[in-house]
């Protein structure tokens, strides 16, 4: 099983996509370990995106995602970081297929509402610059055997 960190950004929270997002999710047969409502310190917005520092939309993006509150997660499941990568869709929501998450809600890169780590590293270091252990649940959801043998 491996763990993926998940963000939904400052405009789907404000677009009231929390739900229609989460559901996907869900319904998905993932497993939620943690999640934290709140606006992200500056510092560490930028620390989050530190791959990017120095590119011409690093400023914006950094003001973006500290514009409002962010619904950020961790969330387990078999092959998690690619899968969501998938329902996610491109980063540029115009080239992203429909059906999937900025396919079908976003329209531009710097508005595109939904981030997820992008390789098991990235996911250790996403993970661990928001939440600290004792925020992580261990859990196990009665309907395990149904979703994976
Ligand atoms: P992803 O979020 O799909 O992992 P990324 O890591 O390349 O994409 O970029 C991080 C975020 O930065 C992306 O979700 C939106 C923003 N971004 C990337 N390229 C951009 C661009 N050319 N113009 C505006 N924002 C951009
Ligand atoms: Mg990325």
């Amino acid at each position: 099983m491996e763990r993926t960190f998940i963000m939904l950004k400052p405009d789907a929270i404000q677009r009231g996509l929390m739900s229609d997002i989460l559901k996907r999710i869900e319904s998905k047969g993932y497993k939620l370990l943690a999640m934290k409502f709140l606006r992200i310190p500056r510092e560490q917005a930028e620390r989050h995106y530190a791959e990017h520092k120095g590119k011409p939309f690093f400023e914006g993006l950094i003001e973006y995602m500290t514009s409002g509150p962010v619904l950020m997660m961790v969330w387990e499941g078999e092959n998690i970081i690619a899968s969501m990568r998938t329902m996610m869709g491109k980063t540029n929501p115009n080239e992203a297929a429909p059906g999937t998450i900025r396919g079908d809600y976003a329209q531009q890169t710097g508005r595109n509402i939904i981030h997820g780590s992008d390789s098991p590293e990235s996911a250790k270091r996403e993970i661990e610059l928001f939440f600290n252990d004792y925020e992580i649940q261990s859990w196990e959801p009665s309907v395990s055997k149904w979703l994976c043998e």
